[in-house]
């Protein structure tokens, strides 16, 4: 762990604090009841900042890497429906764009389960996975998906490069915001890329983020939350260029897909993009200044709703063992006398326990048998795809709560 003193892209040591949460356990260390009673498990400091040089927002304290994705970590991308069909779409998209075929070379950084590369792999086209964590790499490889397990970085993209030739299409979706050295990243990109390739980056943005209120996508993982402005500033420092922008409204709370190539050639909606941002004062300090105040607010609210109800007799579970699942019970408190437990589909999680607060993480099938009367919804960006997938414990009277952007009954 280390506390940061410079931004990670720039290098300016002018940086703007403006929230923090606190002391909150690791987002995915789900641990086992006897790993917690064994004890030590840890909590870091979670506060964030702005370098207003460039745009780019980042936690000022820096847990290891290889402490956050290597042994507990469990999050495998397959156990969501969206997120597979959107996946697909996205390399369906290339494939034809591209005219990608069995010359080609594509590779994902960060490729979990193979839940997006099978799509190239059935299209017959070449494919590696580069993913550290031991669970999902094992995942992919069981589907046909060729993985190396390491970080991803300089020395990594010049092996590639040398072992397997440059990428016509390198795609990083989640990814950019979790790995300390955000420019030797960029740098194996630029490295990685053939001439006349493009790169395709997904992240959630940092302005959704704020207009949301969606404070628990923050955790120590992501080490920094982006916008357009960052990542162009970032790409630009390596060679590369921002040329177009996509927005996906419905995923992780408002994500944006970033296109990066070595020429200049900016799209109208990259520039479009480009000019809301700075329109809104998006790498300013003015825009999130208030943020602090909006987030402990929510916390009032949420735990005032979670006491009235328990103080009326009620039963509560919550659904999602999430990233920002941990956040969010860490930051507002909730702890077990106000949530029993949480369900999760993703059965690596099952009998382990929330980090921090230890509620069991049970199957989902547990709400129908055991029918609470209410379900707060902590992957709340998959809020539709939950109620509808559980409409017969809403049927029989179960009603969930949605906690961002603000606490609500549905
Ligand atoms: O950056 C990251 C984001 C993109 O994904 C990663 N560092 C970790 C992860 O964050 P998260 O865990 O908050 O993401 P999810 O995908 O919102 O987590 C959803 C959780 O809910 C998973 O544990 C799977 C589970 N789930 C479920 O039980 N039933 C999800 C769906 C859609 C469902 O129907």
């Amino acid at each position: 762990m280390s506390r940061l003193r410079a931004c990670r892209s720039c290098g300016s040591t002018n940086l703007h604090p403006f929230l923090d949460l606190g002391d909150v356990a690791l987002a995915d260390n789900i641990l086992t009841p006897e790993e917690v009673a064994a004890g030590g498990e840890p909590f870091h400091r979670l506060d964030v900042a702005l370098c207003p040089n460039c745009g780019l927002v980042q936690l000022l304290e820096e847990v290891d890497p290889g402490v956050l994705f290597v042994d507990n970590y469990h999050y495998f991308s397959s156990f969501s429906d969206a997120l597979l069909a959107h996946s697909r779409e996205h390399a369906l998209g290339r494939i034809e764009a591209q005219g990608l075929g069995p010359d080609s070379f594509v590779v994902e950084l960060a490729s979990n389960d193979g839940y997006l590369l099978r799509n190239f792999v059935e299209a017959g086209i070449p494919a590696l996975g580069v993913e550290p964590s031991p669970g999902p790499a094992q995942a992919a490889r069981d589907i046909g998906v060729d993985v190396v397990e390491e970080f991803f970085g300089d020395e990594l993209a010049a092996r590639i490069v040398a072992e397997r030739g440059r990428a016509d299409l390198i795609i990083a979706n989640n990814v950019l915001a979790h790995i300390p050295d955000f420019q030797g990243f960029l740098r194996g990109m630029k490295t990685l890329l053939k001439p006349g390739g493009v790169v395709t980056i997904e992240n959630p943005s940092v302005v959704e983020l704020v207009k949301r209120c969606a404070f628990d996508t923050m955790y120590h993982e992501h080490y920094r939350y982006l916008s357009c402005t960052s990542v162009k500033n970032g790409a630009e420092r390596v060679g590369l260029h921002l040329n177009h922008v996509e927005y996906f409204p419905d995923l992780h709370g408002g994500t944006n897909r970033w296109y990066l190539g070595h020429d200049d050639a900016p799209s109208p909606e990259a520039l479009e993009w480009l000019e809301m941002e700075a329109d809104l004062g998006a790498a300013t300090p003015e825009f999130y200044d208030g943020f602090g105040h909006r987030v402990e607010q929510l916390k009032t609210d949420l735990l005032k709703l979670l006491r009235d109800l328990k103080a009326e007799g009620a039963t509560i579970a919550a659904y999602g063992a999430a990233a920002k699942g941990t956040t969010m019970i860490n930051y507002v408190g909730i702890t077990t006398d106000l949530v029993d437990y949480v369900v999760d589909r993703n059965v690596h999680k099952h009998g382990r326990v929330m980090p921090g607060t230890h509620q069991p993480i049970r199957p989902v099938e547990v709400l129908v048998e055991e029918q609470p009367d209410y379900v707060v919804i902590l992957a709340w960006n998959f809020a539709e795809e939950i109620m509808r997938q559980q409409a017969a414990y809403a049927e029989a009277g179960g009603k969930f709560i949605v906690p961002v952007p603000s606490p609500e009954v549905v």
